[in-house]
């Protein structure tokens, strides 16, 4: 079997990436103070954005499994037979069963996850689930990774997966590189499948990022519990607050760490200073209405064939082709 083990393509991709030493000390040095979302993602982070999922405020993953249970079986028909699903971001999966159980398990099925130990239990889990399906995994960033570099099953025609409103999470010029990424990925016959969580009134969307039992808040806290186990750090979570309001003009969350006081901390080898009051970026989540996701989709050369969204018209799931 020529395909390369998940090790070696791991090892392939850290020679290839900036440190989280470095990435994390050029955020810190800007002005404002802002660091990527990727950082929330180490094993507790991912643990905790699983609770954020069974959390009643936030509807995101509640509708869009309801919409995949409504439509699935529509969506598999427009998908077309033959198909090579290609998942970004695959994590857990859930929501991957529910489609590839509308393909009939005939799917050939290529997760792209970062986290080893998260790809493992995913095609494991799918693969107890339909045993004839044909599972390619690659073990890199989703935003970064050469499809064409990996040992294909044989297929007529790719679909990348991209569920959960992720694509939310980048701004607009990343989201249309991402989507132009995907564009060269899937050729011309092709086609992308991606869950887009939608414009709303401001209270819905602000309490589905300020859960009533705090797992948000320790979500994104996280993020400097991590940079103390990893980089040496030494933030005090107590003295940070999660801030997370909605942008009705621009149709974003707009989620901070807030310091509390004026600090000093150490990170790894340096000393940051935080002003009373300073809140550093560390997430947007973009909310698009119909026409305004059609816009950002035809900046890459992408045209919005079908739209299923759940019965409340909270969420979307959209097929996008050349
Ligand atoms: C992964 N992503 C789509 C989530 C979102 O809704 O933006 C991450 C998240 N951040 C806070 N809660 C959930």
């Amino acid at each position: 079997n020529a395909r390369t083990s998940w090790l070696e393509q791991r090892l392939a991709q850290d020679a290839a990436m900036p440190t989280l030493r470095d990435e994390v000390l050029g955020g810190l040095r800007r002005s404002p103070k802002r660091l990527s979302p990727k950082f929330f993602y180490d094993a507790r982070g991912s643990a905790l954005f699983e609770q954020i999922c069974d959390q009643p405020e936030y509807y995101l993953t509640r509708a869009e499994l309801e919409l995949l249970d409504a439509h699935a079986d529509d969506i598999a028909a427009a998908l077309g037979e033959d198909v090579l699903l290609i998942e970004y971001g695959s994590g857990s999966a859930r929501k991957t069963a529910r489609l590839i159980e509308a393909m009939q398990g005939e799917a050939r099925y290529v997760p792209v996850e970062i986290s080893a130990t998260a790809l493992d239990q995913s095609v494991d889990d799918l693969r107890a689930l339909f045993p004839a399906l044909d599972v390619a995994p690659i073990c890199a960033d989703f935003t970064s990774f050469q499809l064409e570099s990996h040992d294909l099953p044989a297929h007529a025609r790719r679909v990348v997966y991209f569920p959960g409103s992720t694509l939310g999470n980048f701004e607009t010029a990343d989201a249309v590189a991402l989507l132009k990424q995907m564009r060269r990925q899937i050729g011309a016959n092709g086609a992308a499948l991606i869950g887009i969580d939608l414009r709303k009134d401001k209270a819905t969307i602000e309490s589905a990022y300020n859960d009533a039992a705090g797992v948000t808040a320790a979500f994104t806290l996280n993020m400097l519990a991590r940079f103390n186990r990893e980089l040496q750090a030494d933030f005090e979570l107590a003295h940070f607050a999660h801030r997370a309001r909605y942008n009705v003009a621009l149709g974003r969350i707009e989620t901070h760490i807030v310091s509390h006081r004026q600090q000093r901390i150490r990170v790894a080898d340096t000393f940051i200073h935080f002003d009373a009051d300073e809140a550093m970026l560390v997430e947007y989540s973009y909310k698009y209405s119909p026409p305004g996701f059609a816009h950002l989709a035809a900046q890459a050369g992408l045209h919005v064939q079908r739209i299923w969204t759940d019965a409340q018209q909270r969420f979307s799931v959209q097929l996008l082709v050349p």
